[in-house]
C-alpha cells in the first residue's frame, strides 16, 4: 500500500519502505505539479516556467521586476537541490536531493524557501492588504502548480489559515511552505499546501 501511495506499482524487494512516507509523498506531489510536460523529469526550465505563469496570472509582463524577482528565487531554490548543476532530476533524484538539502544545507535551504515565499506573497497580494485572500491564493496555486480542484483549494486554504482569521498572513504562508518541505508530522497544517494528503498518511 505504501508504495502505491507514493505512485509506485511495486516495492523493490531489497528496499524497506521509508519511515518518512508523508514527506516523500509531499515531495512527489511538488514534483508532479511542477513537471508540467509530464515527462518524469523536473528541469530548471520547469521552475522558470512557473515564474512565467505566475507573472502572467498576476498581469506582469515578462522581464518586469516582479517576474525577474520570482525567477531569481526559483533559480536559487533549484540550485540548492541540484548541487551538481545537472539541470534536470528524475523524481527519485529530486526527492533525494530535497531531503539532503533539508538535512545538510538546512539554513540556506530555509532561507531560500522564505525568500521564494516573500516573492510569492508579494505577487499574489494584488489588493496590497499584506494578506493573501482566498481569491488571491487560488490564482497563486493555479498558476504556480496547476491546481484547479475546488475541493482541494478550499480544504488547503482552511487548513493553512491557522488562526482562523479568514485570510492568510505572511507567517502562515511561510510556516506552511517550511512544513511542507521539512515536516513529517501528520498534524502539520503545511502538509496541506498543495491539497489534502492521503488519509492513510495522516493516521
Ligand atoms: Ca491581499
Ligand atoms: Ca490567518
Amino acid at each position: 500500500m505504501f508504495y502505491r501511495l507514493l505512485g509506485r506499482t511495486s516495492s523493490p524487494a531489497d528496499v524497506d519502505p521509508p519511515d518518512d512516507l508523508l514527506l516523500h509523498w509531499k515531495l512527489h506531489r511538488w514534483f508532479a505539479c511542477l513537471d508540467t510536460d509530464r515527462d518524469g523529469r523536473l528541469t530548471s526550465e520547469d521552475y522558470d516556467l512557473a515564474a512565467a505563469r505566475l507573472a502572467r496570472a498576476f498581469n506582469h509582463r515578462p522581464g518586469q521586476r516582479e517576474h525577474r524577482r520570482l525567477l531569481a528565487r526559483y533559480r536559487k531554490l533549484w540550485a540548492l537541490h541540484d548541487p551538481g548543476a545537472r539541470g534536470e532530476l528524475d523524481r527519485d533524484a529530486f526527492t533525494e536531493q530535497l531531503l539532503a538539502a533539508g538535512r545538510d544545507r538546512a539554513r540556506p535551504f530555509r532561507t531560500s524557501l522564505n525568500r521564494l515565499c516573500c516573492a510569492l506573497v508579494d505577487i499574489a497580494d494584488t489588493d496590497g492588504d499584506d494578506q493573501v485572500s482566498e481569491r488571491e491564493y487560488r490564482v497563486l496555486l493555479s498558476a504556480a502548480f496547476g491546481l484547479t480542484s475546488e475541493r482541494d483549494l478550499t480544504a488547503a486554504y482552511r487548513m493553512l489559515d491557522r488562526d482562523g482569521s479568514g485570510t492568510l498572513e505572511h507567517n502562515e504562508i511561510h510556516a506552511a511552505v517550511l512544513e511542507y518541505f521539512t515536516s513529517n508530522s501528520p498534524d502539520a497544517p503545511g502538509n496541506w499546501l498543495l491539497g489534502p494528503p492521503p488519509a492513510a498518511l495522516l493516521a
